[in-house]
């Protein structure tokens, strides 16, 4: 018998275990390997994702999901192995990018909308068939003098619960990603403008997820974290940041949802490690809360692999080695000296 949404999302919260965001679109993973000096081929996307996913290690103890992107869904390792054959040993259910990226609004704010819920009816079903046990879709939320406005976050909270209550009926669990973004352009908004405006999105957001009918039971939360712009000159501590994150989570999402699992968002790896286990200190919460990470798990992993095979061993060392950092700040037990002498 296929499991309940809410044992999936359950599973996928499993303590001390989190996401691993591996579903780069093209032009993401290009720009990635742009940084290295190596060219976006097929081989090269494969290879790198097979070290991510064949680090055992990390896989069995500190990642419960994977995303993935289509392509890589029904990759195969250079081996033949298919990908999906080396998550289910190690346990990890796959999950499935299923926005098709997010364009600008119409108009000149400089917003952005996602799409793709054309044609996702018959693409979920697909997905399911695949194996995947959970679809993620990204929301991007830009602050800037005049953004964001009051149209686009209602546009991009109304296709969120599209996608979500269709991920359900297809029995996949909708990973809703609503992302204020902290490292764009302008980049200078406070800490405080950020949790103002995560907290009006949050409410927009489960405001449309109720209304479209959505099991927030079956469902999962990947926020951004409440953090100053990249160019702000606010340098607020590890606890406020934890503390203002947890507030403002605190009173917009339902204690119903099984579990928030955060993007990194562009922080340092050390900084989205810290800022997680400073909130897992935090007594009472109603949700547990984990990582989702892209960049913050993957980018000593990436420069260490450097496009060549025989790198796989150390760059999987490094892959553990954040991962288990982030599993002891999902766990709360995270510190820097760990970190620096475990490295
Ligand atoms: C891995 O990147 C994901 C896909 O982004 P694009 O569609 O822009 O290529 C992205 O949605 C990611 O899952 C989240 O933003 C979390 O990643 P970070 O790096 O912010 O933790």
């Amino acid at each position: 018998m296929p499991m309940s949404l809410n044992a999936t999302a359950r599973k996928l919260m499993e303590p001390g275990k989190g996401i691993l965001a591996a579903d780069e679109s093209e032009p993401t993973i290009a720009k990635r390997f742009a940084k290295i000096n190596l060219p976006n081929s097929l081989d090269l996307r494969r290879d790198y994702r097979e070290m991510l996913f064949r680090s055992t290690e990390a896989m069995r103890n500190y990642i419960s999901g994977v995303i993935l992107t289509e392509e890589t869904l029904e990759q195969h390792a250079a081996d033949g192995t298919s990908f999906r054959a080396i998550m289910a040993d190690a346990d990890v259910i796959p999950g499935i990018k299923v926005d098709r990226g997010a364009f600008p609004m119409p108009g000149d704010t400089g917003e952005k909308i996602t799409e793709g819920l054309d044609g996702l009816r018959q693409r979920l079903e697909q997905y399911a068939k695949l194996g995947a046990g959970f679809a993620k879709w990204r929301a991007v939320i830009t602050i800037n003098d005049i953004a964001p406005t009051r149209n686009n976050i209602r546009a991009n909270a109304h296709s969120l619960a599209r996608y979500a209550i269709l991920c359900q009926e297809a029995g996949i669990v909708p990973v809703v990603e609503p992302e204020v973004v902290g490292d764009g352009e302008p980049g200078n908004h406070s800490l405080e403008r950020c949790a103002q405006v995560t907290g009006d999105v949050l409410e927009n957001v489960f405001k449309e997820l109720r209304l479209a009918g959505v099991d927030l039971g079956g469902m999962l939360l990947k926020p951004n974290m409440v953090l100053p712009g990249i160019n702000s000159r606010d340098r607020p501590s590890v606890d406020e940041v934890a503390r203002r994150t947890v507030e403002v989570l605190r009173e917009h999402v339902p204690a119903a949802v099984p579990g928030i699992a955060f993007l990194s968002g562009g922080q340092t790896d050390e900084e989205a490690t810290a800022h997680l286990s400073a909130m897992n200190k935090i007594v009472g919460l109603p949700w547990p809360l984990t990582f989702s990470y892209g960049r913050a798990l993957q980018n000593v992993a990436l420069r260490t692999w450097a496009g060549r095979r025989e790198n796989f061993p150390q760059a999987q060392a490094a892959f553990t080695h954040r991962a288990r950092m982030n599993s002891l700040a999902a766990l709360g037990q995270w510190t820097s000296e760990q970190d620096r002498l475990a490295a």
